[in-house]
Protein backbone atom coordinates (compact mmCIF):
# COMPACT_ATOMS: atom_id res chain seq x y z
CA UNK A 1 0.00 0.00 0.00
CA UNK A 2 1.17 3.37 -0.87
CA UNK A 3 1.76 5.78 2.10
CA UNK A 4 -1.82 8.07 1.77
CA UNK A 5 -0.56 11.87 2.11
CA UNK A 6 -2.08 13.92 4.48
CA UNK A 7 -3.29 11.48 6.02
CA UNK A 8 -3.04 10.76 10.13
CA UNK A 9 -2.57 7.52 11.97
CA UNK A 10 -3.10 6.66 15.39
CA UNK A 11 -1.42 4.15 17.45
CA UNK A 12 -1.49 3.71 21.33
CA UNK A 13 1.85 2.13 22.42
CA UNK A 14 3.20 1.83 25.94
CA UNK A 15 6.93 -0.33 25.15
CA UNK A 16 8.63 -0.98 28.28
CA UNK A 17 9.48 -4.34 26.34
CA UNK A 18 10.25 -3.51 22.95
CA UNK A 19 9.51 -6.56 20.73
CA UNK A 20 9.17 -7.37 17.03
CA UNK A 21 5.47 -6.86 17.29
CA UNK A 22 5.81 -3.28 17.76
CA UNK A 23 7.95 -2.50 15.12
CA UNK A 24 5.61 -4.73 12.70
CA UNK A 25 2.65 -2.59 14.42
CA UNK A 26 4.88 0.39 13.21
CA UNK A 27 5.31 -0.65 10.27
CA UNK A 28 1.86 -1.38 9.28
CA UNK A 29 0.20 1.84 10.84
CA UNK A 30 2.84 4.31 8.81
CA UNK A 31 1.51 2.88 5.57
CA UNK A 32 -1.74 4.47 5.72
CA UNK A 33 -0.59 8.18 6.30
CA UNK A 34 1.74 10.43 8.98
CA UNK A 35 2.11 8.40 11.86
CA UNK A 36 1.06 9.65 15.37
CA UNK A 37 2.30 7.44 18.50
CA UNK A 38 0.32 7.83 21.94
CA UNK A 39 3.02 6.79 24.10
CA UNK A 40 1.36 5.67 27.44
CA UNK A 41 2.37 7.82 30.69
CA UNK A 42 3.67 6.19 33.67
CA UNK A 43 0.39 6.70 35.59
CA UNK A 44 -1.56 5.56 32.97
CA UNK A 45 -0.06 2.55 32.72
CA UNK A 46 -0.29 2.11 36.26
CA UNK A 47 -4.23 2.30 35.99
CA UNK A 48 -4.18 -1.38 34.64
CA UNK A 49 -0.97 -2.75 35.40
CA UNK A 50 2.45 -2.65 37.05
CA UNK A 51 4.81 0.96 36.52
CA UNK A 52 6.49 0.44 33.89
CA UNK A 53 10.64 -0.82 34.56
CA UNK A 54 11.69 2.33 31.66
CA UNK A 55 10.40 5.68 32.64
CA UNK A 56 8.00 7.80 29.93
CA UNK A 57 10.86 9.67 29.11
CA UNK A 58 13.12 6.84 28.34
CA UNK A 59 10.54 4.96 26.53
CA UNK A 60 10.02 8.16 24.67
CA UNK A 61 13.74 8.50 23.48
CA UNK A 62 13.67 4.80 22.31
CA UNK A 63 10.23 5.42 19.84
CA UNK A 64 12.02 8.71 18.63
CA UNK A 65 14.81 6.50 17.20
CA UNK A 66 12.18 4.28 15.11
CA UNK A 67 11.83 5.35 11.84
CA UNK A 68 8.34 6.59 10.21
CA UNK A 69 6.92 7.83 13.22
CA UNK A 70 5.31 11.38 12.56
CA UNK A 71 4.92 12.76 16.25
CA UNK A 72 4.91 11.04 19.62
CA UNK A 73 2.54 12.36 22.37
CA UNK A 74 1.26 11.32 25.79
CA UNK A 75 -1.22 9.32 26.43
CA UNK A 76 -2.47 10.35 29.52
CA UNK A 77 -5.36 7.85 30.02
CA UNK A 78 -5.63 4.21 29.18
CA UNK A 79 -8.56 4.91 27.22
CA UNK A 80 -7.94 6.65 23.52
CA UNK A 81 -11.00 8.90 23.63
CA UNK A 82 -9.45 12.18 24.35
CA UNK A 83 -6.69 11.72 22.42
CA UNK A 84 -8.81 10.57 19.36
CA UNK A 85 -10.95 13.59 19.76
CA UNK A 86 -8.32 16.22 19.63
CA UNK A 87 -6.68 14.59 16.55
CA UNK A 88 -9.23 13.27 14.79
CA UNK A 89 -7.11 10.40 12.65
CA UNK A 90 -8.25 9.64 9.60
CA UNK A 91 -7.22 5.91 10.83
CA UNK A 92 -6.41 4.04 13.92
CA UNK A 93 -4.52 1.09 14.26
CA UNK A 94 -4.59 -1.50 16.54
CA UNK A 95 -3.41 -5.44 17.28
CA UNK A 96 -6.71 -7.36 16.95
CA UNK A 97 -5.50 -9.59 20.25
CA UNK A 98 -7.61 -6.66 22.15
CA UNK A 99 -10.83 -8.77 20.63
CA UNK A 100 -10.03 -11.22 23.46
CA UNK A 101 -8.17 -9.18 26.09
CA UNK A 102 -9.70 -5.94 26.18
CA UNK A 103 -13.10 -5.55 25.40
CA UNK A 104 -14.33 -2.90 27.10
CA UNK A 105 -11.49 -0.80 25.76
CA UNK A 106 -12.43 -1.98 22.21
CA UNK A 107 -16.49 -1.15 22.56
CA UNK A 108 -15.54 2.21 24.16
CA UNK A 109 -12.85 2.85 21.28
CA UNK A 110 -15.12 1.92 18.76
CA UNK A 111 -18.08 4.02 19.80
CA UNK A 112 -15.68 7.07 19.56
CA UNK A 113 -13.82 6.35 16.33
CA UNK A 114 -17.49 6.21 14.79
CA UNK A 115 -18.28 9.63 16.24
CA UNK A 116 -15.59 11.50 14.88
CA UNK A 117 -15.32 9.40 11.72
CA UNK A 118 -11.70 7.59 12.26
CA UNK A 119 -11.66 3.95 10.36
CA UNK A 120 -10.37 1.25 12.62
CA UNK A 121 -7.65 -0.89 11.56
CA UNK A 122 -7.13 -3.86 13.28
CA UNK A 123 -3.67 -6.29 12.52
CA UNK A 124 -3.34 -10.00 13.38
CA UNK A 125 -1.13 -10.11 16.36
CA UNK A 126 2.30 -11.12 15.57
CA UNK A 127 2.67 -14.73 16.37
CA UNK A 128 5.33 -16.37 18.70
CA UNK A 129 5.22 -13.47 21.58
CA UNK A 130 4.26 -14.69 24.60
CA UNK A 131 2.15 -12.46 26.68
CA UNK A 132 3.17 -14.78 29.94
CA UNK A 133 7.01 -14.88 28.60
CA UNK A 134 7.09 -11.17 28.62
CA UNK A 135 5.20 -11.14 31.84
CA UNK A 136 7.67 -13.08 33.47
CA UNK A 137 10.36 -10.88 32.47
CA UNK A 138 8.59 -8.38 33.40
CA UNK A 139 8.07 -9.73 36.36
CA UNK A 140 11.97 -10.74 37.29
CA UNK A 141 13.30 -7.64 36.11
CA UNK A 142 10.98 -5.45 38.93
CA UNK A 143 12.40 -8.22 41.47
CA UNK A 144 15.88 -6.59 41.11
CA UNK A 145 17.00 -4.37 44.13
CA UNK A 146 17.71 -1.52 42.00
CA UNK A 147 14.61 -1.86 40.21
CA UNK A 148 12.35 -2.75 43.25
CA UNK A 149 13.71 0.37 45.32
CA UNK A 150 13.19 3.00 42.23
CA UNK A 151 9.68 1.98 41.93
CA UNK A 152 8.13 3.55 44.57
CA UNK A 153 9.74 7.38 43.94
CA UNK A 154 9.10 7.31 40.65
CA UNK A 155 5.61 5.80 40.73
CA UNK A 156 4.73 8.94 43.28
CA UNK A 157 6.59 11.39 40.94
CA UNK A 158 4.52 10.08 38.34
CA UNK A 159 1.70 11.40 40.46
CA UNK A 160 -0.17 8.47 41.14
CA UNK A 161 -1.34 7.63 44.96
CA UNK A 162 0.25 4.86 46.09
CA UNK A 163 -2.03 1.95 48.10
CA UNK A 164 0.20 0.49 50.60
CA UNK A 165 -0.38 -2.92 52.20
CA UNK A 166 1.30 -4.94 55.18
CA UNK A 167 2.58 -7.75 54.52
CA UNK A 168 4.14 -9.89 57.45
CA UNK A 169 5.05 -12.83 55.40
CA UNK A 170 5.72 -13.85 51.63
CA UNK A 171 2.28 -16.00 51.94
CA UNK A 172 -0.04 -12.54 52.57
CA UNK A 173 2.51 -10.13 50.31
CA UNK A 174 1.84 -13.18 47.54
CA UNK A 175 -1.92 -12.34 48.06
CA UNK A 176 -1.23 -8.35 47.92
CA UNK A 177 0.92 -8.67 44.51
CA UNK A 178 -1.28 -10.37 42.58
CA UNK A 179 -4.86 -9.22 43.83
CA UNK A 180 -6.66 -6.53 41.86
CA UNK A 181 -10.54 -5.43 42.00
CA UNK A 182 -11.95 -4.74 38.56
CA UNK A 183 -14.06 -1.40 37.98
CA UNK A 184 -17.19 -0.77 36.45
CA UNK A 185 -14.88 0.98 33.52
CA UNK A 186 -11.99 -1.31 33.68
CA UNK A 187 -9.76 0.41 35.56
CA UNK A 188 -7.89 -2.32 37.74
CA UNK A 189 -7.31 -1.29 41.27
CA UNK A 190 -4.34 -3.00 43.56
CA UNK A 191 -1.85 -2.26 45.86
CA UNK A 192 1.18 -0.58 44.71
CA UNK A 193 3.57 -2.14 47.70
CA UNK A 194 4.07 -3.48 51.06
CA UNK A 195 4.59 -2.24 54.45
CA UNK A 196 6.85 -4.41 56.76
CA UNK A 197 4.60 -2.75 59.90
CA UNK A 198 6.98 -3.49 63.34
CA UNK A 199 3.57 -4.32 65.14
CA UNK A 200 2.55 -7.17 62.94
CA UNK A 201 6.32 -8.31 62.57
CA UNK A 202 6.48 -8.40 66.40
CA UNK A 203 3.13 -9.85 66.79
CA UNK A 204 3.80 -12.70 64.25
CA UNK A 205 6.10 -13.86 66.54
CA UNK A 206 4.53 -13.68 69.79
CA UNK A 207 6.75 -10.91 71.07
CA UNK A 208 5.82 -6.89 71.90
CA UNK A 209 6.29 -4.01 69.26
CA UNK A 210 9.12 -2.56 71.46
CA UNK A 211 11.92 -2.44 69.03
CA UNK A 212 13.13 -6.20 70.52
CA UNK A 213 12.87 -7.82 66.75
CA UNK A 214 16.41 -6.94 65.36
CA UNK A 215 16.80 -5.49 62.19
CA UNK A 216 18.29 -8.36 60.80
CA UNK A 217 15.37 -10.15 61.50
CA UNK A 218 13.28 -8.01 59.70
CA UNK A 219 15.23 -7.93 56.82
CA UNK A 220 15.37 -11.68 56.95
CA UNK A 221 11.30 -11.71 56.60
CA UNK A 222 11.42 -9.00 54.07
CA UNK A 223 13.72 -10.78 51.99
CA UNK A 224 11.54 -13.63 51.93
CA UNK A 225 8.66 -11.48 50.97
CA UNK A 226 11.33 -10.33 48.03
CA UNK A 227 11.80 -13.94 46.86
CA UNK A 228 8.07 -14.25 45.57
CA UNK A 229 7.42 -10.39 44.71
CA UNK A 230 8.58 -7.77 42.59
CA UNK A 231 6.35 -4.50 44.39
CA UNK A 232 8.20 -1.78 46.54
CA UNK A 233 8.61 -1.83 50.16
CA UNK A 234 8.04 0.76 52.84
CA UNK A 235 9.90 -0.85 55.65
CA UNK A 236 8.84 0.83 59.45
CA UNK A 237 12.10 1.15 61.42
CA UNK A 238 10.45 2.42 64.82
CA UNK A 239 12.60 4.92 66.21
CA UNK A 240 15.58 4.11 64.09
CA UNK A 241 17.92 3.72 67.60
CA UNK A 242 20.95 5.47 68.01
CA UNK A 243 22.16 7.76 65.09
CA UNK A 244 25.45 5.49 64.62
CA UNK A 245 23.04 2.73 64.47
CA UNK A 246 21.04 4.21 62.13
CA UNK A 247 23.39 4.76 59.62
CA UNK A 248 24.67 1.51 59.36
CA UNK A 249 21.08 0.39 59.15
CA UNK A 250 20.18 2.65 55.93
CA UNK A 251 22.71 1.14 54.23
CA UNK A 252 21.65 -2.27 54.95
CA UNK A 253 18.06 -1.62 54.24
CA UNK A 254 18.50 -0.57 50.96
CA UNK A 255 21.19 -2.97 50.06
CA UNK A 256 17.48 -5.40 49.69
CA UNK A 257 16.11 -3.09 47.37
CA UNK A 258 13.75 -1.30 50.01
CA UNK A 259 12.11 1.48 48.61
CA UNK A 260 11.79 3.37 51.62
CA UNK A 261 12.10 3.80 55.61
CA UNK A 262 9.68 5.02 57.95
CA UNK A 263 11.79 6.72 61.08
CA UNK A 264 9.39 8.09 64.04
CA UNK A 265 10.13 11.23 66.01
CA UNK A 266 10.49 9.15 69.80
CA UNK A 267 12.86 7.90 72.00
CA UNK A 268 13.65 5.69 74.92
CA UNK A 269 11.60 2.90 74.99
CA UNK A 270 9.55 2.78 71.72
CA UNK A 271 5.51 1.43 72.62
CA UNK A 272 3.14 1.38 69.90
CA UNK A 273 1.62 4.76 68.91
CA UNK A 274 -2.02 3.80 69.15
CA UNK A 275 -1.81 3.56 72.79
CA UNK A 276 -1.54 7.69 72.26
CA UNK A 277 -0.58 8.94 76.02
CA UNK A 278 -1.97 5.90 77.81
CA UNK A 279 1.45 4.56 78.18
CA UNK A 280 4.80 6.33 78.71
CA UNK A 281 6.02 7.43 75.12
CA UNK A 282 8.48 10.32 74.67
CA UNK A 283 9.08 12.70 71.79
CA UNK A 284 12.54 13.17 70.30
CA UNK A 285 13.68 16.44 70.26
CA UNK A 286 13.87 18.15 66.95
CA UNK A 287 17.21 18.82 66.94
CA UNK A 288 18.05 14.89 67.66
CA UNK A 289 16.07 13.77 65.50
CA UNK A 290 17.23 16.13 62.41
CA UNK A 291 20.69 15.08 63.25
CA UNK A 292 19.59 11.16 62.66
CA UNK A 293 17.46 12.31 59.06
CA UNK A 294 20.54 14.01 57.97
CA UNK A 295 22.80 10.75 59.06
CA UNK A 296 20.65 8.82 56.80
CA UNK A 297 20.41 11.18 53.88
CA UNK A 298 24.11 11.04 54.26
CA UNK A 299 24.45 7.39 53.34
CA UNK A 300 21.08 7.50 51.33
CA UNK A 301 20.62 6.46 47.07
CA UNK A 302 18.80 9.38 45.29
CA UNK A 303 16.09 6.38 44.78
CA UNK A 304 16.05 5.66 48.38
CA UNK A 305 13.13 7.12 50.25
CA UNK A 306 13.60 8.66 53.79
CA UNK A 307 10.38 9.47 55.59
CA UNK A 308 9.94 11.30 58.64
CA UNK A 309 7.07 9.92 61.09
CA UNK A 310 5.66 12.80 63.38
CA UNK A 311 4.18 11.88 66.82
CA UNK A 312 2.89 15.27 67.68
CA UNK A 313 -0.68 13.95 67.37
CA UNK A 314 -0.34 10.97 69.19
CA UNK A 315 1.12 12.58 72.17
CA UNK A 316 -1.70 14.77 72.28
CA UNK A 317 0.42 18.09 71.10
CA UNK A 318 -1.31 20.57 68.78
CA UNK A 319 -0.95 20.92 64.99
CA UNK A 320 1.50 23.80 65.13
CA UNK A 321 4.42 21.59 66.98
CA UNK A 322 3.47 18.73 63.97
CA UNK A 323 3.73 21.39 61.57
CA UNK A 324 6.82 22.93 62.64
CA UNK A 325 8.47 19.20 63.11
CA UNK A 326 7.78 18.88 59.36
CA UNK A 327 10.00 22.01 58.35
CA UNK A 328 12.88 21.04 60.76
CA UNK A 329 13.05 17.18 59.46
CA UNK A 330 12.64 18.57 55.53
CA UNK A 331 15.15 20.94 56.13
CA UNK A 332 17.33 18.10 57.57
CA UNK A 333 17.09 16.20 54.48
CA UNK A 334 13.83 13.86 54.55
CA UNK A 335 12.04 13.18 51.37
CA UNK A 336 8.87 12.78 52.53
CA UNK A 337 6.32 12.99 55.82
CA UNK A 338 3.97 10.77 57.47
CA UNK A 339 1.55 12.51 60.02
CA UNK A 340 0.02 9.75 62.23
CA UNK A 341 -3.01 10.17 64.65
CA UNK A 342 -4.70 7.88 66.61
CA UNK A 343 -8.00 9.52 66.75
CA UNK A 344 -11.35 8.02 64.96
CA UNK A 345 -11.91 11.37 63.07
CA UNK A 346 -9.60 12.23 60.74
CA UNK A 347 -10.35 16.05 61.53
CA UNK A 348 -6.80 16.85 62.41
CA UNK A 349 -4.83 14.37 60.22
CA UNK A 350 -6.47 16.75 57.61
CA UNK A 351 -5.86 20.11 58.65
CA UNK A 352 -2.26 19.73 59.40
CA UNK A 353 -2.53 18.25 55.52
CA UNK A 354 -4.47 21.03 54.75
CA UNK A 355 -1.20 23.75 56.39
CA UNK A 356 1.72 21.07 55.36
CA UNK A 357 0.37 21.23 51.76
CA UNK A 358 -0.20 24.75 51.44
CA UNK A 359 3.89 25.06 51.85
CA UNK A 360 5.34 22.02 50.21
CA UNK A 361 2.81 21.34 47.56
CA UNK A 362 5.23 18.68 45.67
CA UNK A 363 6.58 17.04 49.39
CA UNK A 364 4.95 13.16 49.33
CA UNK A 365 2.92 13.39 52.78
CA UNK A 366 1.80 9.69 54.01
CA UNK A 367 -1.14 8.62 55.82
CA UNK A 368 -1.69 5.48 57.86
CA UNK A 369 -5.65 5.62 58.75
CA UNK A 370 -5.75 2.63 61.02
CA UNK A 371 -8.16 4.75 63.60
CA UNK A 372 -9.96 6.75 61.29
CA UNK A 373 -10.74 4.00 58.59
CA UNK A 374 -14.00 5.84 57.92
CA UNK A 375 -11.80 7.95 55.59
CA UNK A 376 -12.13 7.07 51.59
CA UNK A 377 -8.87 7.00 49.65
CA UNK A 378 -10.35 9.51 47.12
CA UNK A 379 -10.56 11.96 50.45
CA UNK A 380 -6.81 11.37 51.18
CA UNK A 381 -5.86 12.35 47.40
CA UNK A 382 -8.14 15.37 47.55
CA UNK A 383 -6.22 16.40 50.62
CA UNK A 384 -3.24 16.40 48.99
CA UNK A 385 -1.88 12.75 50.43
CA UNK A 386 0.47 11.09 48.11
CA UNK A 387 0.75 7.60 50.15
CA UNK A 388 -1.64 5.53 52.33
CA UNK A 389 -0.15 2.67 54.29
CA UNK A 390 -2.80 -0.08 55.55
CA UNK A 391 -0.96 -1.34 58.57
CA UNK A 392 -1.79 -4.57 59.91
CA UNK A 393 -4.59 -5.57 58.81
CA UNK A 394 -4.03 -8.72 57.23
CA UNK A 395 -2.34 -10.19 60.18
CA UNK A 396 -5.50 -9.04 61.82
CA UNK A 397 -7.65 -10.76 60.17
CA UNK A 398 -5.52 -13.98 60.10
CA UNK A 399 -5.69 -14.43 64.00
CA UNK A 400 -9.61 -14.65 64.37
CA UNK A 401 -9.77 -16.99 61.42
CA UNK A 402 -6.70 -19.22 63.16
CA UNK A 403 -8.44 -18.73 66.43
CA UNK A 404 -11.99 -20.07 65.23
CA UNK A 405 -10.87 -23.17 63.26
CA UNK A 406 -8.45 -24.26 66.55
CA UNK A 407 -11.50 -24.29 68.68
CA UNK A 408 -13.68 -25.80 66.05
CA UNK A 409 -11.38 -28.93 66.06
CA UNK A 410 -11.61 -28.76 69.89
CA UNK A 411 -15.53 -28.29 69.82
CA UNK A 412 -16.17 -31.15 67.83
CA UNK A 413 -13.07 -33.43 68.06
CA UNK A 414 -12.95 -33.43 64.66
CA UNK A 415 -12.09 -30.82 61.69
CA UNK A 416 -14.88 -32.09 59.26
CA UNK A 417 -16.92 -28.52 60.69
CA UNK A 418 -14.95 -25.89 59.67
CA UNK A 419 -13.34 -27.65 56.35
CA UNK A 420 -15.94 -25.54 54.45
CA UNK A 421 -14.47 -22.27 55.95
CA UNK A 422 -10.79 -23.15 54.87
CA UNK A 423 -9.21 -23.22 51.40
CA UNK A 424 -9.11 -26.89 50.62
CA UNK A 425 -6.40 -29.74 50.33
CA UNK A 426 -6.35 -29.23 46.31
CA UNK A 427 -6.75 -25.14 46.73
CA UNK A 428 -3.66 -25.64 49.16
CA UNK A 429 -1.47 -28.10 46.78
CA UNK A 430 -2.23 -25.89 43.72
CA UNK A 431 -1.47 -22.39 45.04
CA UNK A 432 1.96 -22.80 44.82
CA UNK A 433 3.30 -23.19 41.29
CA UNK A 434 5.81 -26.12 40.98
CA UNK A 435 4.01 -28.03 44.17
CA UNK A 436 3.79 -30.85 42.65
C1 LIG B 1 3.18 -0.32 62.59
O1 LIG B 1 2.44 -0.84 61.74
O2 LIG B 1 3.99 -0.96 63.24
C2 LIG B 1 3.13 1.12 62.82
C3 LIG B 1 1.89 1.84 62.60
O3 LIG B 1 4.11 1.66 63.24
S1 LIG B 1 1.09 1.92 64.12
O4 LIG B 1 0.85 0.55 64.58
O5 LIG B 1 -0.15 2.63 63.92
O6 LIG B 1 1.95 2.61 65.06
MG1 LIG C 1 5.54 0.36 64.05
Amino acid sequence: MKKQKNKKVYIGLSIDILHHGHINLINKAKKYGDLIVGLYTDKAITTHKQLPLISYENRKKILKNISGIKRIIPQNEWEYCNNLKKIKPDFMVHGDDWKFNETKLRTKTLGTLKKIGTKLIEIPYTKNISSSGLNERMFQQNMLPNNRMSSLKRMIESGKFCRIIEAHSPLSALISEKIFYEKKNGEKISFDGFWSSSLTDSALRGKPDIEVIEINQRLSNINEIFDVTSKPLIIDVDTGGKPEHFEINVKTIQRYGVSALIVEDKKGLKKNSLFGTEVKQEQESIKAFSKKIKVGKNVSDSDFMIISRIESLILNKPISDAYKRACEYLNAGADAIMIHSKHKSPKEVLKFADIFKRKYPNVPLVAVPSSYNKIRETDLINSGFNIVIYANQLLRASYPAMYKTALGILRNGRSFEIEKSLLSIKEILELIPGTK
